[in-house]
């Protein structure tokens, strides 16, 4: 920032230029919505630049690369985040502010890329977001859906789902690259060809259907160090008719199926989040980026490399979950049948260069596919799976002769089914979990027999989310604040945030950091106003739980615990109450029937509770419609608790935790994935902890369960509130609600009664918010507790992350751009 004055005067004039340019307006004739692509073509210019030195110096120095394959890249909105990157944010501010524009205003007219469910989408954006900013040269690799995450309405206290066209006004930042167009084959059959170059046979793909997979490129802005990396998504276009195969020519039935496969595959993000519905589309998906990423990051590595059998020397690809994990049996297939290599070169190739992260434990999660459907959409690359699988059952005999259960319980294919995390374990070079309790209970429960046929490969890599976007972006009078005390360092060192600690005695200290807290609580309850017309307290306690909707994360458990509350504060009125507002945010996935009643609860109670003027005002719920990345860094900022109760062993790491922990707000949760380590960072004293711990969950898991009904009969107060559920208190229809009421108590067809440990918990969990209740009547404890959130949030950085999967996994090479 050479001279300030003239940057702002440019930036300004470019602005003014580009609504000419684009719309042929003038800045005062142009909407809000015009003036937000006019600012991002200014700031695509800066960062155009940056991206081809970035580039040209990944040309010139040669690092090693990390293609980061993953099904969703949950990004949300690019202008504030790459302003912020590239250290302009306050300049552009106070440029528009000249103007007579608000970026705050301006910034509200990006849609909200979605391209991503929840936690595993937005980590992916997150590390993209700490590779650009450590110097890492890297690709994020992935689908441009159409429509990405749906848009949540409430009506009537139901989800609706409403499609969300993010594309509808072009996105800026996006740029079409038809030059990298791959073909993407399906279907069709193998056949055995004699080579009479090589002397031997070969295998030829025939009779498939084609679909041109064109790249659309986005930037990833680092922090202040002008490198600019790419998240290349993939669009599906047809192949037109003319290009058919010669044997094909005039076939115009094959003609129209290409286009309808064109057009379908790449229409939607399926909303399902650690749940796999099993559908065709969806394995097309997962082959077509798959298959078009990998054939571009070899063309990229031939251009400049002539010997194949050292990709791995250059190139590595990181499979998130199995989604992306048929890139183990689509790189043999490049390798031997374009590249020529024999099966063991082919396969010493591969297992150097693909690892596996898994994110989830969920049964319903793993990704199993049938035979019948695999081997009919991807005959070659089946055939290849099946060869990896006989070899792999020779080593497992070698290892345990005899052992036939090792084969059964370890097989890629079994039962009729493709495994799909077996084959990426098989072929991994390494295999991680992401929370240090996640890895654990992979190693001794879920992937206990590969860990003990391979330990080498298993390790840990805990989650870690970007303090630019959720400190730096959404929550700029703290950042400020935190700049103040202890420098800017923390920025791009989030170590460095434990100098704060210092000042958690400090009164003074103490008394600014929770004004910005009610700012910022403000803010939102200004927000809730207006989306919700519910009027809520910015003195009462801001007690939020904000996540996808499952079962396993117990919102059921929150939410009955609430009509606890309001039971007793109806029996009590002279009891000493402190406010507080219980806020929801929670897409449920279309499908997901209970989920979706989970919801309707939550609205139906806020509705009686909200509107009881009985209870003066001491409880209110409120529902934040349509919960995404742009309201999520609003909501962190204004939370006083951060509500993290998914029942132990569930919750692989959970990433919000660490947004309201970074904000400030202490975790109110059970010992599971990362809160474990949260708390041994924070102390468990600035903590609330409660509930059964894992190895107690899995304990019962693994013994039939417990029963429910115990509890049920025994405390009065508990079956109060099962009975309010049935009995008219919060819906006219005493069906409504039913479902969820026998889930709790009654064992139905496969599925236990209570078997996410509700009525196990909730006692501990009701003594713990008492807990919370307490705390935070003491102003100068609580103004403590929070601070030390934050102070000791440095660990949960995505840069710690990367930096761990660097040193252990992918061994990067750090560029630097002048
Ligand atoms: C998830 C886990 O459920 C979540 O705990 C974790 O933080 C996240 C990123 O590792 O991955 N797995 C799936 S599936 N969805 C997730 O959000």
């Amino acid at each position: 920032m050479i001279d300030k004055q003239f940057k702002k005067e440019a930036f300004k004039e470019s602005v003014k230029e580009n609504v000419k340019f684009l719309y042929r307006k003038k800045l005062e004739e142009a909407t809000q919505e015009q003036i937000f692509q006019a600012v991002c073509y200014t700031v695509k210019d800066v960062i155009i630049d940056n991206w081809l030195e970035t580039q040209n110096a990944y040309k010139e120095q040669d690092p090693k690369t990390v293609y980061y394959m993953s099904m969703e890249f949950l990004m949300g909105r690019a202008l504030g985040n790459n302003l912020i990157n590239l250290t302009a944010y306050k300049e552009v501010k106070e440029a528009l502010d000249e103007l007579g524009l608000d970026l705050n205003v301006i910034e509200d007219q990006e849609p909200d890329p979605a391209l991503g469910n929840g936690g595993l989408g937005r980590l992916a954006a997150c590390f993209l977001d700490s590779l650009a900013t450590l110097n890492y040269s890297a690709y994020g690799c992935g689908i441009r859906y159409r429509y990405g995450m749906f848009k949540q309405q409430i009506k009537d206290g139901y989800q609706v789902e409403v499609p969300d066209n993010w594309l509808k006004d072009g996105y800026p930042f996006e740029l079409r690259r038809p030059e990298y167009a791959k073909e993407v084959h399906f279907g069709g059959y193998v056949d055995v060809e004699y080579d009479p170059a090589t002397g031997s046979n070969k295998f030829v793909h025939k009779g498939y259907q084609a679909v041109k997979a064109v790249p659309f490129d986005m930037p990833i802005v680092g922090y202040n160090n002008k490198i600019v990396n790419t998240l290349r998504i993939w669009d599906a276009e047809p192949i037109v008719d003319f290009e058919l195969d010669s044997f094909d020519k005039g076939d115009y039935k094959k003609a129209v199926e290409q286009e309808n496969l064109a057009r379908n595959i790449v229409e939607v993000l399926y909303p399902n989040d650690n749940h796999m519905a099993g559908k065709e589309l969806r394995l097309k998906q997962q082959y077509f980026f798959v298959s078009a990423s990998l054939q571009a990051a070899i063309d990229k590595y031939k251009k400049n490399h002539k010997d194949i059998m050292k990709l791995h020397e250059k190139v590595t690809f990181q499979m998130n979950d199995t989604h992306p994990t048929v890139a183990v049996a689509e790189l043999m297939r490049i390798l031997m049948d374009e590249e020529g290599l024999g099966w063991d070169d082919a396969w010493s190739v591969t297992t150097k260069c693909v690892a596996y992260t898994n994110h989830t434990i969920m049964a319903e999660a793993l990704e199993k596919w049938p035979v019948e459907l695999f081997s009919r959409l991807l005959p070659r690359v089946y055939q290849i799976i099946e060869e990896i699988n006989r070899r792999f059952i020779l080593d497992i005999q070698a290892k345990y002769p005899g052992n036939y259960d090792k084969i059964k319980k370890m097989a890629i294919l079994y039962d009729g089914q493709v495994k799909m995390a077996h084959l990426a374990i098989v072929a991994g070079y390494s295999v991680n979990g992401v929370a240090k309790l996640h890895t654990e209970i992979l190693k001794k429960q879920e992937l206990k027999d590969f860990y003990e046929m391979m330990p080498e490969k298993f390790n840990n890599k805990t989650n870690g989310i970007t303090q630019r976007r959720f400190l730096l972006h959404g929550n700029q009078l703290l950042a400020d604040w935190v700049t103040d005390h202890i420098g800017p360092e923390w920025i791009t060192d989030l170590s460095q945030i434990s100098k704060l600690k210092v000042y958690v005695d400090d009164e003074k200290a103490q008394q600014e950091f929770m004004n910005i807290k009610y700012q910022n609580k403000v803010r939102l309850a200004k927000y809730i106003l207006e989306h919700n017309g519910v009027e809520v307290n910015p003195r009462s306690i801001f007690d939020v739980q904000v996540k996808r909707l499952h079962e396993y994360k117990r919102q059921l458990l929150n939410i009955l615990h609430v009509i606890y509350l309001y039971d007793q504060i109806k029996k009590h009125p002279e009891m000493d109450f402190y406010p507080r507002t219980f806020i929801f945010g929670a897409k449920a996935s279309a499908g997901y029937a209970r989920a979706k009643k989970i919801i309707k609860l939550i609205n139906s109670v806020a509705d009686v509770v909200n509107n009881d003027a009985s209870i003066e005002g001491k409880l209110k719920v409120v529902f934040i419609e349509n919960y995404r990345v742009s309201n999520a860094e609003m909501i962190f900022a204004a939370a006083d608790v951060s509500e993290q109760i998914s029942t132990a062993s569930k919750e692989a790491s959970g990433t919000g935790n660490m947004k309201f922990m970074l904000n400030g707000a202490p975790t109110l949760g059970t010992m599971d994935g990362a809160n474990v380590e949260i708390v041994d960072e924070v102390g468990k004293e600035n903590a609330f902890i409660f509930g059964l711990s894992a190895d107690e969950v899995i304990n019962y898991e693994n013994n039939g369960g417990y029963d429910p009904r115990v509890i049920y009969n025994t405390d009065d107060e508990i079956r109060q509130v099962l009975t309010e559920l049935v009995n008219g208190t919060f819906s006219s229809d005493t069906e409504l609600f039913r479902d969820l009421y026998n889930s709790l108590l009654n064992q139905n067809g496969g599925e236990r009664a209570d078997q996410y440990f509700i009525l196990a918990d909730f006692r501990s969990y009701a003594a713990a918010q008492k807990k919370v209740e307490e705390a935070y009547k003491d102003e100068k404890g609580w103004a403590r507790m929070a601070m030390l959130n934050t102070a000791c949030a440095g660990k949960f950085t995505s840069d710690r992350t990367i930096q761990e999967y660097v040193d252990d996994i992918w061994h990067l090479d750090k560029v630097f751009v002048k």
